[in-house]
């Protein structure tokens, strides 16, 4: 009999979307594209900068920088106030995306995830292959890009997604390790703040490689707790496990078409088939853990990228219920539609018990 090895070697997939907030803006307002956009609130009202495009970090423009001061050093700058509910949405949907590879994701933003696919056994359980799958589902459903990182722990990955960005991925494979983190500068790592570094500088260590020429004892002398860590993460070791969000909010599906539907009849027969599609993993879903649906929703997207939604208050989810939703949501803008989705949404864990109890009282 084959012996299992004790430690099997991991596959964890940190994914990272660029420039999330004003990719969502640029992508429902296409005239924005190419130019310097920043997402947040006003420069006379001391707001700040939540994110900007491409174009403007060109001119030095970041996260967290006061508007005023953007808009100096930028005075084209285009200023858009976040629509965290658009964000929100997007980001659940993009969770959705990940379930179809594993359920052990650990989000640690609206915008990025850690994914451990060890034992996803898609695309013959290439841990590349399945972040290029994710990166291209996201934007074939929703025009957004996402850069991932692929390494055998969180530490590698969460470099590695940085790596290729925008719209790119990097993967450090375990014989890659040494020689990745041997140049790897000592702020990559996380918890080494700017005080920190300058301690590290003042040291004469600048690179993962100076790093692993100190003693875990001396670590600890210089760096008190924070030692033991620095003593595996400049080695590239990380056991910390992928931590799961047990709480699933809503499940969809969505599709974007090649041509646009044309008309609501063919939205209709297309819902069918989308439904067939949906109805598997919700059951899937649903059998894996104790979920109570609150809601069932659609979404429309027109030919003018135009997007509207509808929803309905069912804790069973039908085809004709989505029939009628796609109906009411096609009649607002009756247009060509260019994606449609259907999905439900799970009650919080707290009112699911209450549900259930309700239903044996
Ligand atoms: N964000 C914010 N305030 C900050 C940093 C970020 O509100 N100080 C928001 C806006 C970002 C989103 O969080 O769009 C994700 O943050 P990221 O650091 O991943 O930045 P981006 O996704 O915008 O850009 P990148 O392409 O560098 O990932
Ligand atoms: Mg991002």
């Amino acid at each position: 009999m084959v012996q299992q090895p004790e430690h099997k070697q991991r596959k964890i997939i940190h994914i990272d979307m660029d420039c999330f907030y004003a990719a969502v803006e640029t992508r429902e307002n296409p005239q924005l594209k190419g130019k310097p956009i920043a997402v947040g609130g006003q420069p006379d009202q001391r707001g700040v900068v939540a994110t900007c495009s491409y174009e403007a970090r060109a001119f030095g423009i970041h996260s967290a920088m006061p508007m005023a001061r953007a808009v100096k050093l930028c005075p084209q700058l285009i200023i858009i106030r976040s629509n965290m509910s658009l964000y929100q949405e997007i980001s659940q949907a993009i969770r959705d995306i990940f379930h179809r590879y594993t359920d052990i994701i650990q989000p640690l933003s609206l915008d990025e995830a850690f994914l451990d696919v060890s034992d996803c056994s898609l695309h013959k359980g290439s841990a590349t292959l399945i972040a290029q799958a994710i990166r291209n589902d996201i934007f074939q459903e929703h025009r957004l890009t996402a850069s991932a990182g692929i390494a055998p722990n969180k530490f590698l990955a969460k470099i590695a997604s940085d790596w290729n960005k925008p719209n790119g991925q990097f993967v450090i494979t375990p014989k890659a390790i040494d020689d990745f983190v041997r140049e790897l500068p000592v702020k990559k790592i996380f918890g080494v703040g700017k005080v920190t570094a300058q301690k590290m500088h003042k040291l004469g260590i600048h690179t993962c490689h100076d790093l692993q020429q100190f003693e875990l004892q001396q670590l600890s002398q210089h760096f008190g707790k924070f030692g033991g860590r620095l003593f595996q993460l400049c080695r590239g070791q990380d056991d910390r496990p992928v931590q799961v969000d047990s709480i699933r909010k809503s499940l969809s599906i969505e599709d974007t078409y090649r041509h646009d539907l044309p008309d609501l009849k063919t939205c209709l027969e297309e819902v069918e088939r989308l439904y067939t599609l949906f109805e598997v993993r919700l059951q899937k879903a649903m059998k894996k853990r104790n979920l109570v649906i609150k809601n069932c929703y659609v979404k429309v997207r027109f030919s003018d990228f135009s997007t509207t939604t509808a929803q309905h208050s069912a804790t069973k989810a039908n085809l004709q219920t989505f029939k009628k939703l796609i109906t009411t949501a096609w009649k607002r803008q009756q247009q060509a539609v260019r994606l449609l989705g259907v999905g439900v949404q799970f009650q919080p864990p707290e009112n699911a018990r209450q549900t259930e109890l309700d239903l044996f009282t």
